[in-house]
């Protein structure tokens, strides 16, 4: 398995070291797209169950972005979740979504952008070639797991709706349904959970759609039929069960920013150096290990993505 860690990457001689990443990633999924590892045929129209019925993705390459830590087990990954429309413990979703088998998913595509539609999950998953990704991601709470997640980049996903260029952020929203996820009878939040990105986030190469992980099709309670990883962000900004992409010109309002607005900013950047009002943040337990590790800015993808945040204060911009 070809697994290049970042700084492996090397320098290019293009100064801008964005549109060299942006480069290298369009390169890199061309590539995948002539090896012909476009999705396989997902969906069976011989069954009910037909909408998220592939249980393995065999065969897909480690991206480059991959870092070579080592992965958290499966268990550990499917069982110690967050996804408070299932209840608020880390063991309630795995309990109780992986009874839920969505059917007949879709996706509204709304705001600012040429092609808003209600699209079918094959719609929104059929043009993608996938490819697996090994992020770390870090909760809020200070716990953080390895991933080999498979999925696309989100910015491949975002183009074909062709955004308008008043569109300056995209907001995401969850499936709202409480007869499916009880947890959403009860007012935590306010649902359906929400949230956002200013697009040149969005549009950033680390940030994956997700429609598995481990090579298997992604449980519910990790967010299926499709979520967002945004690595160098809290996990709460790597939104779930995505039914709804909206394209705006001001930054959305989101769940836990309305619910906590001085716990959790918009940005929610991974950083050490800014404490949550309540704990600090500058180390963070991985998930099967007992001791702990110091907590990186950006979570470490920092020489891919602090050129985003430049000239922000990002002590007050949280
Ligand atoms: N819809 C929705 N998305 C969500 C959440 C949630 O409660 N609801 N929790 C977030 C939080 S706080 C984290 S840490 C990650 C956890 O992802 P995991 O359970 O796959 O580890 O999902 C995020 N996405
Ligand atoms: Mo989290």
């Amino acid at each position: 398995m070809l697994i290049k860690k970042p700084h492996d990457i090397k320098p290019s001689e293009i100064t801008d070291e964005s549109h060299y990443l942006n480069r290298r990633a369009l390169l890199q999924s061309a590539g995948l797209m002539a090896g012909g590892l476009l999705l396989p045929s997902l969906f069976n129209p011989q069954t009910a169950e037909a909408s998220v019925a592939l249980d393995s993705y065999p065969n897909l390459k480690a991206s480059a972005f991959s870092t070579d830590e080592k992965i958290t087990t499966y268990d550990n990954a499917t069982s110690y979740c967050n996804f408070y429309e299932f209840g608020t413990g880390k063991s309630d979703p795995s309990q109780y979504a992986s009874k839920v088998k969505p059917k007949g998913w879709e996706v509204t595509v709304a705001g600012a952008c040429d092609k808003p539609g209600q699209y079918t999950l094959e719609d929104i998953l059929k043009p993608h070639a996938l490819e697996e990704r090994i992020y770390r991601l870090r909760c809020v709470e200070a716990w953080s797991m390895v991933v080999p997640w498979v999925g696309f980049p989100l910015v491949d996903l975002l183009k074909r709706f062709q955004p308008h260029s008043r569109a300056k952020y995209v907001r995401f929203e969850t499936l709202y349904d409480p007869n499916l996820m009880p947890g959403q009878k009860r007012n935590v939040l306010d649902w359906p959970y929400v949230e956002g990105l200013r697009i040149d986030e969005a549009t950033h190469p680390l940030a994956l759609v997700v429609i598995g992980m481990y090579g298997k099709q992604l449980p519910m309670q990790n967010g299926a039929p499709l979520r967002l990883v945004l690595p160098w962000k809290y996990g709460f900004k790597s939104i779930k069960s995505i039914v709804k992409i909206e394209f705006v010109e001001k930054p959305p309002r989101t769940s836990w920013n309305l619910s906590a607005p001085r716990e959790y900013g918009f940005y929610a950047n991974v950083n050490p150096a800014v404490s949550h009002p309540r704990w600090s943040q500058s180390r963070e337990r991985r998930l099967g290990s007992w001791g702990k590790q110091k907590t990186l800015p950006f979570n470490g993808y920092a020489e891919q993505v602090a050129h985003l945040y430049k000239g922000m204060d990002l002590k007050k911009q949280f």
